[in-house]
């Protein structure tokens, strides 16, 4: 077996470790990062979309913001559109004027995979962890298959930023770390399309049929979502059924609801919520999806990743710099405080937006709380500042 030495084992290149490891590489903390996956494929998954306004600046003052600055696009408000009607939430004049950046998660994930690469810092692709483990003592080791077989790295932190379901937690004993968990009657169905976006602003949908949102990507490229039914296949949803229904359910009287356009990319994705508590075990510390799900109608998941991790670069840094261990002893409270808060607002949205099927008296309290958000300046106020930046209030 071949073997290996640093300070952090960083598991997973997704936002959270390629951020971890971008934050650590510039304050000199040695890193090694682990990725099961190839680069194209990283590079290539569609997912989130939406940047909050801090962890905009984050990464911009972070070195790692560049190409976001100039290609990402900066939106002041959203749509809420129900019952037919549409009505725009002005986001930067209810939040301080602070504003969200929609730019994709594979482009944060290129941009820090190509910083790391080209300053020569350790990332192995195609390369699983299969065990970590010593994570009580103060030598640490994770050990990976790659393409040149069997590494162990020696550590002496190792950061689980490996998603959900990943080896990190599974690490854990289950008598040490609980799990709190929810599930939601609904999927999500995604397209990415090539086509040019009907609308400038994210427009958030209630229809009787279901939800519904339309996201960009470009001046070129619209990303939609369906909810549909938890069981539902895509073998069911011909290129003609999705158009079909997502113009059903975003149309107004006032516009053309959508223009069409070949679909690049589809996939569907159950909606959960999961928190595991704490986030730490020994010298493992969790980071991003491996500590916790959010149904993504908060659009939430990538920026409480990068949050998580800016807590956990500034508290190895008081470790290997100042030799404090107070900010790692208190980085999961830290931490759980803010995710509980974006599992409660992820919850309220998902709730707002997504009918019932059998409960009128739920789609009456929906209507009610979307009447109220258009209504009321105090809870559209709410709803605005963790919208555009939860992660830094
Ligand atoms: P990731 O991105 O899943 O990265 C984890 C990485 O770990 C690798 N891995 C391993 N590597 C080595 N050895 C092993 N044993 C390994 N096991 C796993 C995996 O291959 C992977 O590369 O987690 P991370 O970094 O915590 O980032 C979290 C975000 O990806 C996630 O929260 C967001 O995508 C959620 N999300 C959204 N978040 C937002 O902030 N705004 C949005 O608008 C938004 N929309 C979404 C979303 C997620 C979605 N899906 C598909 C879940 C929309 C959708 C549809
Ligand atoms: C996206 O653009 O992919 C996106 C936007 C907002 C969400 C979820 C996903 O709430």
């Amino acid at each position: 077996m071949k073997e290996l030495r640093t300070r952090v084992a960083i598991v997973g290149a997704g936002p959270a470790g390629l951020f971890l490891g971008h934050l650590l590489s510039r304050e000199g903390i040695d890193n090694v990062v682990v990725e099961r996956r190839s680069r194209e494929y990283v590079e290539q998954r569609v997912r989130a979309g939406v940047i909050e306004d801090g962890i905009a600046k984050l990464l911009a003052d972070a070195g790692a913001g560049e190409r976001m600055v100039r290609q990402g696009l900066v939106h002041h408000g959203v749509e809420l559109r129900f019952e037919g009607a549409s009505h725009r939430l002005a986001l930067s004049d209810l939040a301080e004027g602070r504003a969200i950046t929609v730019y994709g998660q594979q482009e944060v994930v290129k941009d820090l995979v190509r910083l790391r690469l080209e300053r020569g810092e350790p990332l192995h692709f195609d390369a699983e962890v299969t065990a970590m483990d010593d994570l009580r003592s103060d030598a640490p080791y994770v050990e990976f298959e790659g393409p040149e077989g069997r590494t162990r790295v020696s550590c002496e932190y190792v950061a689980g930023c490996d998603g959900t379901f990943g080896v990190a937690t599974r690490a854990v004993p289950a008598s040490e770390m609980r799990r709190y968990e929810r599930t939601y009657p609904f999927s999500w169905l995604g397209i990415l399309a090539q086509a040019e976006p009907a609308t400038q602003e994210l427009i958030y949908c209630r229809h009787q049929n279901g939800f519904a949102l339309y996201s960009l990507r470009s001046p070129t490229v619209s990303r939609l979502y369906l909810g549909v039914r938890p069981d539902e296949s895509l073998d069911e949803w011909s290129d003609e059924r999705i158009w079909d229904e997502l113009s059903t359910r975003l149309a107004t009287t006032e516009r053309p609801a959508l223009n069409v356009g070949p679909i690049l990319e589809r996939g569907i994705t159950a909606m959960r919520s999961v928190v595991v508590a704490p986030m730490r075990y020994g010298r493992l510390f969790l980071a991003g999806d491996a500590a916790h799900i959010v149904p993504p109608t908060g659009a939430k998941g990538m920026n409480l990743a990068l949050a998580d991790v800016r807590e956990l670069a500034r508290a190895l840094c008081a470790k290997f710099q100042d030799h404090s261990d107070d900010l790692l002893d208190t980085y999961s409270q830290r931490c759980l405080e803010r995710v509980w808060r974006a599992e409660e607002f992820s919850t309220y949205m998902t709730q707002m937006l997504h009918p019932s099927f059998d409960d009128e008296f739920e789609n009456g309290v929906q209507r009610a709380r979307l009447r109220q958000v258009v209504t009321s300046r105090e809870a559209s106020t709410v709803l605005s500042r963790n919208y555009v930046d939860l992660n830094s209030l």
